[in-house]
């Protein structure tokens, strides 16, 4: 048996005496033990990055820092084959997405705040007052001090150096809780960032769970200044509630119901292939994943067939596998959750186009959570699935008459994280994409991302926008000095 994984506090690993199972979700074995932070290692952490957010890490200058950064970024690319491994043993997504998208996402995350650190400039403003004052007044950002960082289990990696990165950027220190599903790569993390030269103390590592562990402690820290928090919207509620009395600043990423909209005018081959990947990347678990896809009525039925198509071509298999494109779920609980939604829509008489129910298990991983890839038609206005986000690999279709007809469907939810458009009419895309309660909206494409963009969320997906200048404004305390020159 491996060692226990341990917490990473002021640039040390930390053993604890409690702790919890770490999963392989594509064998359901129990991979090694985790070390469960308590109030004591939480109040080490936050003291470790308090200590540091007044350090030399906020006192080097932006150009030191932003070098800093890249070597973290060569440190993920060096060590890749072993931030994979522990990856893919994490979240049992295939080699082939977590090689091209999870880690080299990782890397490319402290590049990007690197290089936008170099650009950033401060505001000025010159004043002349009527009684014939001069000043210059400066908008400099300082950095807010101690950010807490949660992570959902779906793009471990991807999703903390989203936050860390930029946080570190702007000057802060972190403490950072994994999800207790996919604990590896953030510890790992820790390993490459002190032999990148962060201080100690500027990154730090707390395992556990929410309630009544690791994530509430965080929260709920009278020094931590701000929590950046990625997860469901129900979490995302609790959080806000039990950070109120600390008055924290927060920026939430939350779930969400997507919609593709399917124009009659539209490349066919590249909207049923679009759908397909953004339904079943991941195995449905991208909070951007499409769940509900509205096609025009004309191409209705040869999309639905050719969707199913590329859905029963999916390959579950072995995670390490070249072969393989779609891995489990990530656990027993989360695999009850979706299969509640495929009896569902059995026992409700949604016409079951592909799927539907358990899969077969690659040999040699009985004990995962694997679930077929599955499509629903024929599904009534108002349905669970419609509205409710299941965070799996499915999707109902749903045909539609008119431009007003398929908006309004798009809209009809509690959610608005992204949606995606397909047509060939450049007029009607613009129109449409403006017409989208939704925070990203894609057009003949699918999560192409520009790391400089705003990304979040509208309604219930997401409170803020994190993403280049966001981020900075996010992770920064803009600071007005006023020069008086005359
Ligand atoms: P989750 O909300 O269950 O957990 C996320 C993290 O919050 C975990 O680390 C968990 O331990 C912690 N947590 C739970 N309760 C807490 C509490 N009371 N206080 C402090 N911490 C707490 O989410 P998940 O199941 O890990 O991830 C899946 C969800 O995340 C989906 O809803 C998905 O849409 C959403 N998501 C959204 C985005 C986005 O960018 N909008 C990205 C990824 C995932
Ligand atoms: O690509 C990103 O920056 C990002 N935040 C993706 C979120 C995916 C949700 O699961």
């Amino acid at each position: 048996m491996r060692a226990p994984l341990p917490c990473f506090i002021d640039g040390q690993p930390v053993t604890t005496h409690r702790t919890f199972d770490d999963v392989n979700p594509a064998t359901g074995l129990v991979t090694r033990q985790v070390c469960e932070a308590g109030r004591d290692e939480v109040d080490a952490a936050v003291a470790a990055a308090r200590k540091a957010s007044k350090g030399s890490w906020r006192e080097r200058s932006a150009r030191d820092r932003a070098a800093v950064l890249d070597r973290v970024a060569d440190g993920i690319d060096a060590r890749k084959d072993e931030f994979l491994r522990a990856e893919i043993e994490d979240t049992g997504k295939p080699m082939a997405l977590a090689s091209v998208v999870d880690i080299p996402r990782g890397a490319a995350n402290f590049r990007a705040f690197a290089a936008q650190l170099r650009t950033l400039s401060d505001e000025s403003f010159t004043t002349v007052t009527d009684d014939g004052q001069e000043a210059l007044n400066l908008v400099v950002r300082e950095p807010l001090g101690v950010v807490g960082v949660i992570c959902p289990w779906n793009l471990p990696l991807l999703l903390m150096t989203w936050k860390v990165a930029p946080a570190l950027a702007a000057g802060n220190a972190v403490v950072v809780k994994p999800s207790e599903e996919t604990p590896q790569t953030a510890t790992l993390l820790g390993e490459v960032m002190r032999d990148a030269g962060v201080e100690d103390g500027v990154y730090n590592v707390v395992h556990g769970f929410g309630p009544g562990s690791a994530g509430e402690h965080l929260v709920t820290h009278k020094d931590v200044d701000a929590i950046t928090f990625t997860g469901e919207s129900r979490t995302g509620s609790a959080i806000m509630a039990a950070a109120a009395p600390s008055l924290k600043r927060l920026s939430f990423e939350l779930g969400g119901k997507n919609a593709a909209l399917v124009f009659d005018d539209c490349d066919l081959d590249a909207a049923v292939a679009g759908c397909t990947r953004s339904t079943f990347m991941n195995t449905g678990q991208v909070c951007l994943c499409t769940e509900r896809i509205f096609v025009a009525r004309s191409i209705y039925p040869a999309f639905v067939d050719r969707l199913a198509t590329l859905a029963r071509a999916r390959v579950l298999g072995d995670p390490f596998a070249a072969t393989t494109t779609m891995g489990p779920l990530i656990s027993r609980t989360h695999a009850d959750k979706v299969l509640g939604y495929y009896r569902l829509a059995k026992d409700s008489g949604l016409d079951v186009v592909c799927g539907g129910t358990v899969a077969e298990a690659p040999d040699g991983h009985g004990g995962g959570f694997w679930v077929e890839p599955t499509i629903w038609t024929n599904v009534p206005t108002g349905h669970a699935l419609l509205r409710e986000e299941v965070f799996g690999p499915c999707a109902v279709v749903v045909p539609f008459d008119d431009e007003d007809e398929a908006i309004a469907r798009a809209n009809d939810t509690e959610y608005g994280l992204c949606a995606s458009i397909w047509t060939n009419d450049l007029t009607r895309a613009h129109r449409v994409a403006r017409a989208v309660d939704a925070g990203l909206v894609w057009v003949n494409t699918w999560y192409l991302r520009d790391l400089r963009t705003p990304f979040g969320g509208m309604k219930k997906s997401g409170i803020g926008r994190e993403g280049g200048r966001w981020s900075f404004d996010f992770y920064g305390e803009p600071k007005n000095i006023c020069l008086r020159l005359r």
